[in-house]
C-alpha cells in the first residue's frame, strides 16, 4: 500500500523539479534562412542563427503573467496561429503535457529600449522568446511571428505537420510613432464589421492609428445624445442617395474597444466649420452659408459652412467634442478644418483658434487638416498636411508637430492607373511603385523633428463596402505601413515588390479584394476573391 504513494511522491517531485522544462525529441529540421523571410515592414535588426524552430501541434505558448493584457496576447497569437496551421496551442500547459517547443513572452524589468513599440524576438531549436517592455511591444512582435509562419506545412519530418520558422534574433522599433490610416465613413457609410475587418489587416502590418472622417457635407456618422437630429436627420443618406447609416454610442465604443485590443487607437474627426451641411440641415441654426438647406447627395466640396459668430455653434461643439471625448480614450481629436471656401478668411481663423480651446477642456490634442496652420495655434496641436506647404511651414513654425498625408503619394482614394475603376484622380494616379518610393523620414521642406508620422486616407466618394475599399487600400496601404515603421537607408522598392509579392497568400486567406497590380509578380494564383464583387 506504501508503494503507490511513494511513486506519487516521486513524480510529483521530478514535475516540480522540470516544471516548465521542454521535453526533448529527435527531429532533423532543415536549414532555413531568417533574413530571406519577407517581412512587411521590414525590421530594423535580422541576425541569422543555425537553428530552426519547429511549430506544430507540440508547441505552446508561455506568458509572462497571468495578468488580463498577457493573457489576451496569448490568445490572439493562439488565434492567429490557428487562421493559418489549423493548430490550437496550449496557453501555459501544465506540467502533464508533452511540449517540445515553446513560444515565451518575457516582460523585461530593464528596458529594451526607450519606445514602447520596441520588441526583440529570439528564435532558437526549442524556444521563441518575446522580449519587450509593455503589451504593446508584444501585440507587434506577435505580427512579426505570424509573418514568420511558413504558408505550408512541412509534411516529411514527422508524422504529423511541422512549420518550419527560421532561427535568429529580430531586434525591432518603428521610426515614427504615428502610423496611420484614416476611411471616411461620411461620404458612404461603412459597418462596424467593415471597419473591424480594416482594423485587422491594418494590425497586421503594424498601423497603430485608426482616424475616421465621422462627419462631412452628406452625413453625420455618430450619435450625439444632445443633438439627436444629426444622425436621424444627417445620418440618412450618402453620396448617390444611399440609406446612409451611423454608428450609435454603443457601436462606436465597440469600434474604438476593439482598435484598442489591437494597440490601434481611434482618431475621431468632426469635419468643420465647412464639409458642414448635414449638420446644418439637421440644425438650421449652425448654417453659415445663407444659403437654402438641403440633403446632398453629390461630390462637390467647398459649399457649405458653420456660422462661425454664433455663440450656439460654440456651444454646439463643445457638446460634441465633450460626447465624443467621453467615448474616446486616445489623445486626440480632429476637427477637419480642410476645404472651408464658404468661410471668410478672418471668421476661419476666428473659428479654428476658438474650437482649439474647447478640444483641449476636453483633454485632447487638436488635429486638424494642413489649413488651421493659417491661425494661432498651440504647439501642442498636429497639422496634418494633405496638399498646402505654406501651411504647413506656418504650423512648424508655430512648433507643431505634422502627420504627413501627401495627396499625391498618401492617398488611398487616387485610382492606381488608366484602368482602374473606382477612385479620383485630382492628384494624379498613384501606381503601387510612386505609392511607396517617396522618404517620409527625409520629406522636402519639412524638418524630421517635426514630423509626428505618415497617415494613408481613403475617401469614400467612390466606394461603398469592404470589396471596394479593399481594392484601393491594398496593397497601397502595406506600402505606407512600410514608409511609417522601417527607416530609409533599410528600404528599396527592388526588395520591397518580392516581399510584397508573397502577401498574396495572407491577403487571399483574409479573403481580401486587393488590386492585383501588374507590377507585381504576385506569389498565388488564385484569383477567385480577386473579381471586385458587385
Ligand atoms: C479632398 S483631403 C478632401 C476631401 C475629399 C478628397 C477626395 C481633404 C482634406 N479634403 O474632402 O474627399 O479630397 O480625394
Amino acid at each position: 500500500m506504501t508503494k503507490p504513494s511513494l511513486n506519487l511522491i516521486a513524480i510529483a517531485a521530478f514535475l516540480l523539479l522540470f516544471a516548465c522544462k521542454t521535453d526533448k525529441r529527435e527531429l532533423e529540421l532543415p536549414q532555413t534562412d531568417l533574413a530571406g523571410v519577407a517581412f512587411i515592414p521590414k525590421p530594423l535588426e535580422v541576425q541569422v542563427n543555425s537553428y530552426s524552430f519547429p511549430l506544430d501541434q507540440f508547441t505552446a505558448i508561455q506568458t509572462a503573467s497571468d495578468s488580463e493584457e498577457s493573457m489576451q496576447i496569448a490568445e490572439m497569437l493562439q488565434t492567429y496561429i490557428s487562421l493559418k496551421t489549423n493548430l490550437t496551442l496550449a496557453i501555459n500547459p501544465n506540467e502533464s503535457e508533452k511540449i517540445y517547443s515553446r513560444i515565451v513572452f518575457e516582460q523585461l524589468k530593464d528596458t529594451v529600449s526607450p519606445n514602447d513599440e520596441a520588441y526583440q524576438l529570439h528564435i532558437r531549436a526549442d524556444s521563441i522568446i518575446v522580449k519587450t517592455t509593455t503589451h504593446e511591444g508584444a501585440f507587434r512582435a506577435i505580427q512579426t511571428l505570424r509573418q514568420l509562419i511558413p504558408e505550408k506545412a512541412n509534411d516529411t519530418l514527422a508524422a504529423y505537420p511541422v512549420w518550419v520558422l527560421a532561427g535568429g534574433t529580430i531586434k525591432d522599433q518603428p521610426s515614427f510613432e504615428y502610423r496611420g490610416a484614416m476611411l471616411d465613413v461620411a461620404r458612404h457609410f461603412f459597418s462596424v464589421a467593415e471597419v473591424k475587418k480594416y482594423i485587422d489587416l491594418l494590425a497586421y502590418y503594424k498601423y497603430n492609428v485608426l482616424h475616421l472622417h465621422l462627419s462631412d457635407d452628406q452625413g453625420w456618422r455618430i450619435e450625439i445624445k444632445s443633438w439627436p437630429k444629426l444622425t436621424e436627420v444627417g445620418g440618412s443618406t450618402e453620396v448617390g442617395g444611399g440609406k446612409g447609416g451611423f454608428y450609435t454610442q454603443e457601436d462606436y465604443k465597440e469600434l474604438v474597444a476593439y482598435a484598442a485590443k489591437h494597440f490601434i487607437t481611434i482618431v475621431p474627426e468632426i469635419d468643420m466649420p465647412g464639409h458642414t451641411n448635414a449638420a446644418s440641415v439637421s440644425y438650421p441654426i449652425l448654417n453659415g452659408n445663407g444659403k437654402e438647406l438641403a440633403l446632398y447627395t453629390g461630390m462637390r466640396v467647398g459649399f457649405s459652412t458653420f456660422d462661425t459668430r454664433k455663440d450656439t455653434v460654440y456651444t454646439f461643439i463643445d457638446d460634441v467634442v465633450r460626447e465624443i471625448s467621453e467615448l474616446t480614450p486616445g489623445p486626440y481629436f480632429h476637427i477637419g478644418g480642410d476645404e472651408s471656401d464658404a468661410t471668410k478668411k478672418n471668421d476661419y481663423i476666428y473659428f479654428i483658434e476658438r474650437v482649439e480651446k474647447i478640444v483641449q477642456k476636453y483633454n485632447k490634442q487638436l488635429i486638424g487638416w494642413d489649413e488651421i496652420g493659417q491661425a494661432n495655434l498651440n504647439a501642442s496641436s498636429i497639422s496634418q498636411y494633405w496638399r498646402h506647404t505654406d501651411f504647413v511651414k506656418r504650423a512648424t513654425d508655430q512648433n507643431m508637430k505634422v502627420i504627413l498625408s501627401p495627396a499625391t503619394h498618401a492617398y488611398l482614394d487616387m485610382k492606381y492607373d488608366s484602368v482602374t475603376k473606382l477612385g479620383l484622380t485630382w492628384a494624379g494616379m498613384i501606381p503601387v511603385d510612386k505609392g511607396y518610393q517617396w522618404h517620409p523620414d527625409a520629406y522636402p521642406d519639412i524638418d524630421k523633428k517635426h514630423i509626428l508620422g505618415i497617415e494613408a486616407p481613403l475617401w469614400s466618394e467612390t466606394i461603398s463596402n469592404s470589396a471596394e475599399l479593399e481594392q484601393l487600400a491594398f496593397p497601397r496601404a502595406i506600402g505606407y505601413a512600410e514608409l511609417a515603421w522601417t527607416p530609409k537607408e533599410l528600404r528599396d522598392w527592388e526588395s520591397y515588390k518580392e516581399r510584397l509579392a508573397t502577401q498574396a497568400a495572407f491577403l487571399e486567406r483574409m479573403k481580401v479584394n486587393y488590386y492585383r497590380s501588374p507590377l507585381i509578380d504576385w506569389k498565388e494564383n488564385d484569383f477567385k476573391i480577386n473579381e471586385l464583387k458587385k
